[in-house]
């Protein structure tokens, strides 16, 4: 099996030209860039292992590890109801801060199940998951909760 060869003698010869631009530039060797590549992956499996309930298709390269991923985020959300609105399919909820999502605020999520507001009423303590895709945002899972310590 030489088939490889040639190329393998080609990327050498590449990769010396780059060594040599590298060392042209004043540039050390090791790539900085490399560093910062590897920061992101680990930030993108800290971030995977947090939303575990994802189906596990984002195996996209470090690079693409931008705002757009693909498929909905979701995100666990601890508060206290604010009020309902069953007409409008909707929950004010004053919430703890989320971390790498938003900070402690309160304000309105839309349901896509009404029925998960038939026992919520104000000063509920609650815990959800905030959906996230290109559509809007809107909670699932609402759980009534012991308050945070
Ligand atoms: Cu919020």
């Amino acid at each position: 099996m030489k088939l490889g060869a040639r190329e393998q003698r080609q990327e050498q010869r590449t990769q010396q030209r780059a060594d040599y631009r590298g060392r042209q530039k004043g540039q050390p060797k090791g790539q900085p860039k490399g560093w910062i590549l590897s920061m992101a992956a680990v930030s993108l499996l800290l971030w995977l292992g947090a939303c575990s309930s994802q189906p596990a298709q984002e195996t996209q390269p470090a690079e693409q590890a931008a705002p757009a991923a693909e498929g909905p985020q979701r995100h666990d959300l601890r508060g206290k109801v604010v009020s309902v609105d069953k007409a409008a399919k909707s929950v004010t909820v004053d919430h703890e801060e989320i971390p790498g999502f938003m900070g402690a605020m309160a304000m309105p999520y839309p349901v896509k199940d009404e029925a998960l507001l038939d026992n919520l009423s104000a000063g509920d303590p609650v815990t959800a998951e905030v959906v996230v895709d290109p559509s809007g945002m809107w909670l699932e899972n609402i759980v009534k909760a012991p308050p945070a310590q």
